[in-house]
């Protein structure tokens, strides 16, 4: 639930980066801590992870500046993937603003991205939401394994699987090299922020 301060001109928001398990959800953020230096207020926090599996989550704060007379402040969330931490998934998606969905574009990780994705809405069901009501982004990533002749997922076949009834905006990315990361994040601020301007309204 963003944080809205009248006196102080002040909003926070939470955006919450989900998805299957060795996705690239923390890829993500790494590259965006990278990036964004002018934009972090503090250091990237990973809890609890172990070799490249995120246990808890990851935590980066950014400021964005003055967005319409308002000191905009956001916190980027991972959960961990792995289907055996749902109860962690549920503790770091609530209050969530804007949803960023990292799908991976794996042949074999198909059946995990729709598992994962059902997963969010059940999630987002128990605290009385739809995945509709939220903004939300998707991303295709690990694009650039193309080039390196492993067998992916047509960016069409994960449209159809993941995004026909949904429409969200989508983007193919490869968060190791940073490719549509930046992209991914500006469409989902953009609408978090709209969202928000559109509740205060
Ligand atoms: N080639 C390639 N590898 C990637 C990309 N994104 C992530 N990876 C690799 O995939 C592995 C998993 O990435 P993570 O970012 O840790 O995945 P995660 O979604 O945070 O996984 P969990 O924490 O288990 O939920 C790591 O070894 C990454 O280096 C990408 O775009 N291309
Ligand atoms: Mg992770």
């Amino acid at each position: 639930m963003a944080n809205l301060n009248f006196k102080s001109k002040e909003m926070e928001c939470k955006i919450v980066y989900y998805g299957p398990g060795r996705g690239g959800k923390t890829t993500n953020l790494e590259y965006i801590f990278k990036t964004y230096r002018k934009q972090t207020t503090g250091k990237m926090v990973s809890i609890d992870t172990r070799g490249d599996r995120t246990l808890f989550f990851d935590f980066l704060p950014l400021k964005l500046g003055k967005i319409r007379g308002y000191n905009v402040r956001v916190q980027l969330y991972t959960v961990p993937g792995q289907v055996r931490y749902n109860s962690t998934r549920k503790v770091v998606l609530r209050g969530v603003d804007g949803l960023v969905f990292v799908a991976d574009s794996l042949l074999l990780r198909r059946e995990h991205n729709i598992m994962s994705l059902k997963n969010l809405q059940e999630n987002l069901r128990s605290f009385g939401l739809k995945i509709s009501e939220i903004p939300l982004v998707i991303q295709y990533n690990k694009r650039d394994l193309e080039k390196e002749g492993i067998r992916l997922l047509s960016v069409e076949s994960m449209e159809q699987d993941m995004n026909r009834q949904l429409q969200a905006p989508s983007f193919s990315a490869s968060a190791s090299n940073g490719q549509g990361v930046g992209a991914t994040l500006k469409e989902c601020l953009k609408l978090t922020l709209e969202s928000l301007q559109n509740k205060l309204e």
